[in-house]
């Protein structure tokens, strides 16, 4: 990867996975891992720092920790790729997101779970379906095809300050894709595997509760992304 690409982690309470996430991160092609705490009560920045990240501190929110991370990069940097600390995604594919833009074939990568191999157990069936809605929502709305909301993604990172983002919660991923097809920036979705995580619990959606409350706030996105582009 000869671009310098800055890893940004969100990561709360992932003490048990992050050390041995940021250990696995294609160390010789990134130039910076930054992992994004805010308020952990474990030693998540302590194990984040030991094995090689630079710990950053954000306000609350998973958009708020990844847009903070995303502004702390090293001025250099021109690529950022976006995974969760919790050892879901496969940090050795970083490449599949980074070749597109690499090869200029694209501006902004996602990878799509859906399209990959998932690990039995790593998503459950209202993460799959509300992947599927969102993405037939999307297409109805803005004709691009979506398969999947995941974490994993790689973007040129002067594009990502051009995307004006707004979402400080789980919608901030939603909200980048809309964007940057309304933005007109080349958009590519590859497959990409996903794991159970290491340890622990899931912030998002463990469970129906869980998962209801991020689906009232993706529908919330798209409502607020339509209402600040309808001109
Ligand atoms: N800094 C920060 N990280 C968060 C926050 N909420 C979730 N995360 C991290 O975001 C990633 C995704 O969260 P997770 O609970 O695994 O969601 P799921 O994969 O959708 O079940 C993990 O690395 C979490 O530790 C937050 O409010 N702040
Ligand atoms: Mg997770």
């Amino acid at each position: 990867m000869p671009w310098p690409v800055s890893v940004v982690i969100p990561a709360l309470n992932e003490a048990e996975a992050i050390g041995k996430v940021v250990a696995s991160l294609p160390w010789k092609d990134i130039t910076e891992c930054i992992v994004v705490d805010n308020g952990s009560t474990d030693a998540t920045a302590q194990v984040a720092e030991s094995a090689g990240a630079r710990v950053v501190t954000s306000p609350q929110g998973y958009g708020a920790a990844v847009s903070a991370g995303a502004a702390a990069a090293m001025p250099e940097s021109t690529i950022l790729v976006f995974m969760d600390g919790d050892g879901s995604d496969i940090p050795e594919e970083m490449l599949r997101l980074v070749g597109p833009i690499e090869r200029d074939e694209a501006d902004f990568v996602i990878g799509s779970r859906l399209r990959g191999r998932r690990e039995p157990g790593a998503m459950n069936l209202s993460q799959v379906l509300a992947g599927r809605l969102v993405g037939w929502l999307v297409w109805r709305r803005y004709k691009f095809r979506y398969t999947d909301m995941g974490p994993y993604r790689a973007i040129r990172r002067s594009m990502l300050e051009h995307l004006g983002m707004t979402e400080m919660t789980y919608g901030w991923n939603l909200e980048m894709q809309i964007r940057a097809v309304l933005l007109g920036l080349r958009v590519k979705e590859v497959p990409v595997d996903y794991r159970r995580r290491i340890a622990g619990e899931s912030k998002v959606s463990g469970n129906w509760g869980a998962s209801w409350k991020a689906g009232t706030r993706i529908l919330g996105v798209l409502r607020r992304v339509r209402k600040s582009t309808a001109a």
